[in-house]
């Protein structure tokens, strides 16, 4: 075995990646992540007691959030970032460690963990550190899981807290639940039961980070309201921005109004487009292609430039033309990519060179000439609510569906797109996130003017969604989330995912069915505990899912 990963819904054999990434990770990049999580809870160990003797450093909270982010499924597969990630980290840890032993020493009973302690001579021996650090060191199947599980879940609420971070918002308690639990997961005294506990206060701080995205998001451009989005191109040429990272795409706005260069959207970037903010750019122009794993056709066709803000990235082909008119930013990284860097305090990122190249492509080959509507995120949808309401009164509406999360590659998906088309024409679909893609485009149509299919936004503003859904409670005062007539029918795919599922479960959420298939990290006895106390189940086929979630 070279690498062992199986954090995202691609595991190979549902099992686990152990030659190379289905994703197209190779195995040093693998066990490299595996090592900056590892520096990672050394300094966390450090961290958590400077904070306590009031000698913490500056940087050391984005630091983390950064790297565990860079760790999340497609978003950067460059080994040298890597390196340079475990060395700046262990500069960190090493000074944070010099500090406290000059304020009088760590005060831990027992010996520190080995991430507190390893110290490298050279980067030369982050190889064969890092095939030694990974999932596999836990050797009970349990214990692993559930320490994988919480990882996951922060990995997500990292990505989240960095996005909000970008907008100046920030949450201190964010950053101490994600470093204690660090230092929790290097103890070999927890129990399952504690670990299980973890678990669930885990999904209570991703409500948290996603609650503050969501304030940094509306506080900076508005709330997302009902929005047309254009599918179709313009005679101009074009830059194409995907990943989910909203900051990026306003100051790629601001530089290219009065180019000549028009701003689309792919995948994850297409809820930008809800925004008030954003829609004084006369250029930019629509969205521009589908869900992220379709990135190898639509890129080729856009024939400008390219850039990602965060996942999904998907290594290209030798082959593929757009190879050389891909640009990286923030967390997002692949080798041969040039890396637009990091915004320096109060200013601006500069994208003038992929404008520069924008200006010498030919304009994005048309692929479909439509509309998507999206934009019904919490404020929207309360905007409607009168309407939604007697709709479901007077039974127009039977039921919901929140059919949110990612999309993937696999054939298998297929299933959503069937699943949503031989939906009932009396319930409506709640999303967010890629997932959409599956069904965005079918012709659904509405139910007393409310469109059949109601996209919140990103993955993030799930959070939209229960917040939809508490309201809902409220308003037909209900006691308990789980009596409305709303059915979870969730696709996952990587990090995020595990974290929007965990912020559900710590809101109450009951009996939300996962696809296309069980994360290969729950172990057989953590699957039971999830499905014994949350209802936590599968999907089947298509007829079978709908009679269960009708009945
Ligand atoms: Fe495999 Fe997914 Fe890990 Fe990539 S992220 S190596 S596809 S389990
Ligand atoms: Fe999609 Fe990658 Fe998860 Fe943000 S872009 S939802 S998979």
């Amino acid at each position: 075995m070279n690498m062992f990963c199986y954090q995202c819904q691609e595991a190979a054999k549902g099992t686990g990646c152990t030659i190379k990434g289905v994703c197209g990770k190779t195995d040093d990049v693998a066990n490299l992540q595996d090592l900056l999580v590892f520096v990672i809870k050394g300094i966390s160990v450090y961290n958590r007691e400077a904070v306590k003797k009031e000698i913490e450093e500056p940087g050391v909270d984005s630091f983390i959030i950064n790297g565990l982010f860079a760790t999340v499924t497609n978003t950067n597969f460059d080994r040298n970032v890597f390196i340079e990630l475990v060395s700046k980290g262990l500069e960190i840890r090493n000074r944070l460690r010099k500090k406290i032993e000059n304020a009088g020493g760590i005060e831990k009973k027992g010996n520190l963990h080995e991430s507190a302690t390893w110290n490298p001579s050279s980067a030369e021996e982050y190889d064969e550190k890092a095939a030694s650090v990974g999932v596999m060191s836990t050797e009970n199947e349990d214990i692993r899981s559930l320490r994988e599980l919480i990882t996951y879940g922060l990995k997500g609420m990292a990505a989240y807290t960095e996005h909000a971070m970008n907008l100046g918002y920030n949450d201190k308690s964010i950053h101490e639940f994600i470093q204690d639990t660090l230092v929790a997961l290097t103890r070999d005294d927890l129990s399952a039961e504690e670990l299980t506990s973890l678990v669930l206060e885990t999904g209570n701080f991703g409500v948290k980070a996603m609650a503050l995205l969501d304030k940094a998001n509306t506080s900076a451009y508005g709330n997302p309201e009902l929005t047309k989005v254009r599918t179709g191109v313009r005679n101009k040429p074009g830059i194409l921005i995907s990943g989910h990272d909203l900051k990026d795409i306003e100051e790629l706005l601001k530089q290219t109004e009065g180019t000549g260069v028009d701003v689309y959207t792919h995948s994850e970037m297409l809820p930008a487009h809800y925004y008030p903010a954003f829609k004084k750019y006369s250029h930019f122009t629509g969205n521009y292609g589908s869900s992220w794993w379709k990135q190898k056709e639509d890129f080729e066709t856009f024939n400008g430039p390219v850039l990602f803000t965060t996942n999904c990235i998907v290594p290209p082909s030798k082959k593929a033309t757009y190879r050389e008119r891909v640009y990286t930013t923030g967390s997002a990284g692949f080798e041969e990519f040039p890396h637009i860097p990091p915004r320096k305090e109060g200013g601006e990122k500069d994208f003038s060179q992929i404008i520069e190249h924008a200006k010498k492509c030919d304009p994005p080959v048309e692929i479909e000439n439509g509309e998507i509507v999206g934009g019904f995120a919490h404020a929207q949808v309360f905007a409607l609510a009168d309407k939604v309401v007697d709709a479901v009164k007077s039974g127009a509406i039977k039921k919901f569906f929140v059919m949110a999360g990612c999309d993937g590659r696999m054939k298998d998906r297929e299933y959503y797109t069937d699943f949503a088309g031989k939906l009932p024409e009396d319930t409506i679909i709640l999303t967010a996130g890629c997932a959409k893609y599956r069904y965005n485009k079918l012709p659904l149509g509405d139910i007393g003017g409310i469109p059949r299919v109601l996209d919140a936004g990103q993955c993030n503003d799930s959070y939209s969604l229960a917040v939809i859904a508490l309201k809902l409670k409220e308003i037909f005062k209900l006691n308990d989330i789980n009596e409305l007539p709303i059915a979870y029918n969730i696709a996952w795919y990587e990090q995020k995912a595990v974290i929007v599922l965990l912020a559900l479960l710590s809101l109450g959420v009951r009996n939300i069915h996962l696809g296309p298939t069980l994360p290969a990290f729950l172990s057989p006895n953590v699957a039971n505990v999830l499905i014994e106390k949350f209802g936590i189940g599968g999907i089947t086929d298509v007829e079978e899912d709908l009679k269960m979630f009708l009945s």
